[in-house]
């Protein structure tokens, strides 16, 4: 999120606030007739100023939560990196990490830049990089926002997932919403060396003032001075063995990948990981050792921490060649359905829908009386509308199943998807089909439709 490009372009294309819906208005009765306009959000009200400039169009993506649905792309890697550290990290028994996934994205400036450091005329700030509701809160631009605040409460492991939302270009890598899993972990000297009673996590001078007085500096590339040469190199040892690791769960051993020195202002050092993927390297995640500013201003002054920030777009689409990030927001079930109800680690190459789109026409009927909703042969039926329908049948899906109270005769209820790949199909072809296919199952499986 850092130096930031074209930001004076896209200021041009969204200055305004006449983009958010007005649902206040209020005139200033003194003199000439100001108005007030207010941004209303998840119920919340917040006065819009010079700042303001989300969109209704980006409000709409909020609680979308695509990195919690099922059939998501995006949910299937999320739960890989879940597995991946609960399963590398425990502690008698229990993970180690805790994860948070359900944080509210509307955080203020300081959550998103003053815990992290980042300073005020940082070109992250930019009206025209971020989605600000006015100038003290806005869309989050990096899971990173929440660090602080989950470093005070007291955690020391723990992973925050979650939407991030930037004004960037548009195109197939990306979207001004996407979703980031962001990782802290800290450890106190007994903890990181614990065989080794003559080694320190700080640097002898950091002990003779009080740590709040002691002025950290990253003038040295390889440490924050407060920390121990022996203690940073630990720690970035361990930090890139476990994403290395991460990196191979997901691609498999044999995927290539380099480091890449990088800044962040929360972080120093600070890396990227750049995996080769289709001819060219990816950057997949930002990482490095907490600077202590962070972590004293949060209560801790023990400790040395590393954290990471990884985009769950970018591996989902290089682990099932998803060609477009846009994709990841479909409905279609020619997309969805090729991540339903798959093994987690299945490996699964994204086939392109077509283009054309797609018609749903539901079926419902009651079953036989000496048939249940158990005993009727779901794939038989799907066999008979393959049968009629041919190559256009793109899905069928049970929508419901029901018994009645009093007669106590079941029903099921199907919703059928249907798709050409080479023209668009008219409604009226398929109401068609839908009505030759409720012939054939009433003739084949006695059934009454509802
Ligand atoms: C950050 O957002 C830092 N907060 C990461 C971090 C956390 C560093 C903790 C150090 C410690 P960056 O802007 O590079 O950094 O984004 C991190 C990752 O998000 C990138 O590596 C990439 O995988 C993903 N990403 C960034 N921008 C986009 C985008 N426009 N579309 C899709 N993915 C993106
Ligand atoms: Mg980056």
């Amino acid at each position: 999120m850092l130096l930031k490009r074209q930001y004076i372009t896209m200021l041009k294309l969204f200055n305004t606030n006449r983009l958010i819906t007005p649902v206040l208005n209020k005139c200033n009765h003194s003199t000439a007739a100001k108005s007030v306009t207010a941004v209303k959000i998840n119920g919340t009200e917040f006065i819009s100023d010079e700042y303001t400039n989300v969109t209704p169009k980006i409000m709409s993506y909020l609680g979308k939560n695509l990195h919690l649905r099922k059939d998501n792309p995006l949910s299937m890697v999320r739960q890989r990196i879940v597995q991946y550290f609960y399963k590398s990290f425990t502690h008698r028994g229990n993970p180690t990490f805790s994860v948070y996934d359900n944080l509210s994205p509307i955080v203020t400036t300081k959550q998103n830049f003053d815990d992290l450091l980042i300073p005020a005329d940082h070109p992250s700030r930019a009206k025209a990089d971020c989605y600000y509701i006015n100038k003290d809160t806005l869309f989050r631009a990096h899971m990173t926002a929440h660090q602080s605040e989950l470093l005070r409460s007291g955690l020391n492991n723990f992973l925050m997932i979650g939407d991030v939302y930037r004004r960037d270009e548009i195109d197939s890598t990306h979207f001004p919403v996407f979703h980031q899993v962001d990782a802290v972990r800290s450890q106190r000297r007994d903890e990181l060396f614990p065989n080794h009673p003559d080694l320190d996590i700080f640097e002898p001078t950091f002990y003779k003032q009080k740590p709040h007085l002691f002025t950290n500096t990253i003038l040295d590339p390889t440490k924050q001075s407060c920390y121990t040469l022996e203690a940073t190199k630990l720690m970035e040892v361990q930090l890139k063995n476990h994403l290395i690791g991460l990196v191979q769960a997901l691609f498999g051993k044999d995927i290539k990948y380099r480091w890449v020195d990088a800044y962040f202002p929360f972080t120093h050092p600070s890396w990227e990981l750049e995996i080769y993927y289709e001819n060219d390297w990816l950057e997949v995640l930002g990482c490095g050792i907490v600077r202590n500013e962070i972590l004293l201003n949060s209560g801790l002054n023990d400790t040395i921490a590393y954290a990471f920030g990884l985009g769950l777009e970018r591996l989902a689409m290089a682990l099932y060649k998803i060609p477009d990030i846009r994709l990841m927001w479909s409905e279609d079930s020619g997309f969805l359905s090729q991540f339903h109800n798959k093994d987690l680690n299945a490996k699964i190459t994204y086939k392109p829908v077509s283009v054309f789109p797609q018609c749903v026409n539901d079926i419902s009927f009651w079953l036989p009386d000496n048939f249940t909703i158990d005993t009727f042969m779901s794939n038989d039926f799907y066999d008979l509308v393959r049968d009629i329908g041919g190559d256009i049948i793109e899905q069928v899906k049970l929508k419901d199943k029901f018994v009645h109270p009093k007669t106590k005769k079941h029903s099921l209820c199907f919703s059928i998807v249907y798709r050409h790949l080479e023209r668009t199909l008219t409604q009226a072809e398929v109401n068609q089909i839908h009505k030759a296919i409720e012939t054939a199952i009433v003739t084949a499986f006695n059934v009454t439709i509802r």
